[in-house]
Parts: C-alpha cells; structure tokens; sequence
C-alpha cells in the first residue's frame, strides 16, 4: 500500500469527572489505554466518524461533540511504520443509563471509565504525551 498519513478521529467521553478508555488489541500501541476512535471514512464530518466510532466500538450514543485538537503522529513502532492526522473531539452520553458493551473485542480487551486525576497506565503513548503536556479535555469552569 501506499505510504500516506491517514485520518484518525478519537473521543474524550466524559462523564462525570471520567473518561472512557479501552485497553487495545492493535499492532499501534498493543497494551495500551486508548480513547475509542477510529479512521475517517470518505464523506464523512469529524462529528460523524467520532458518533459512529463509537457506536460501533461501545454501543453508546453520544451528544454535545465537540472539536478540541488535532495532532500529526508518526507511528514507528508498528510492523509497517503509519502517519497519522487525529482529530480528537469531546463528548457527552446521549443517555447517562445506556449500557457500555465492548463491541469489538479483537481490537479491544476491556472498556472502563476512568477518572481523569487517576488514569490507568501505561496510556497509549500520543495520550500520555498530550497528559504530560498539561492538556485536559474538560471543559474550563470559567466557560
Ligand atoms: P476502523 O477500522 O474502526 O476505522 O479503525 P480502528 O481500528 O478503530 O482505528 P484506531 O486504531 O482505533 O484509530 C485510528 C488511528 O487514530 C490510530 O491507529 C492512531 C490514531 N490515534 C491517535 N490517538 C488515538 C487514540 O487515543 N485512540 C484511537 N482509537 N486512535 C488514536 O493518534
Ligand atoms: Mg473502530
Ligand atoms: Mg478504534
């Protein structure tokens, strides 16, 4: 295949003070802690590639989508080396009540709610730079 940077879209799920991470099953960050997310279809906004990701991953709908940042990524460590342009939005449970279901448990081996003050590690490492970095996917009291 051709070498060229693909679309990546990932979501902060918040609810509460948590946000929703899967340990991921993937030759890019195996054993990691990762937001659902996935590739940027033909067609597609960010909006509707971050609500369908995550309903093909969780089986939750979302609400309140919300651009935030974008980062440009290359992956080194993968067999084949990719470059990645990820979108990352924010959101919001269409229903707080709505069940969790992981959903694609070859790429994923267990979803959870994570509290933002205390998250799992090791993060998948473009997450853990951007932790490191003092981002924070929250939005600001003084909105
Ligand atoms: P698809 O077939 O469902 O479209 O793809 P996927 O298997 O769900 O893709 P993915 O790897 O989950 O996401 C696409 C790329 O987005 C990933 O390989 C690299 C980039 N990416 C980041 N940060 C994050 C993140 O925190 N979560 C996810 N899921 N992807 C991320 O740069
Ligand atoms: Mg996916
Ligand atoms: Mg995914």
């Amino acid at each position: 295949m051709e070498k060229v940077p693909r679309v990546g879209v990932a979501v902060f799920l918040l609810r509460g003070k948590t946000v929703l991470l899967g340990l991921r099953r993937n030759s890019i960050g195996d054993s990691t802690y990762a937001l659902p997310g996935g590739h940027l279809e033909f067609g597609e906004s960010f909006e509707e590639c971050g609500a369908r990701e995550l309903k093909e991953e969780t089986g939750l709908d979302i609400e309140k989508i919300e651009f935030l940042t974008v980062t440009n990524k290359v992956f080194k460590e993968s067999p084949k080396p990719s470059h990645y342009v990820t979108i990352f939005l924010r959101a919001a449970l269409s229903d707080p009540l709505q069940d969790l279901q992981n959903l694609e448990p070859d790429k994923c081996s267990g979803l959870g709610w994570y509290d933002w003050d205390n998250l799992p590690k090791p993060l998948f490492w473009p997450l853990e730079e951007m932790v490191q970095s003092g981002f924070n996917p929250f939005p600001s009291q003084t909105d």
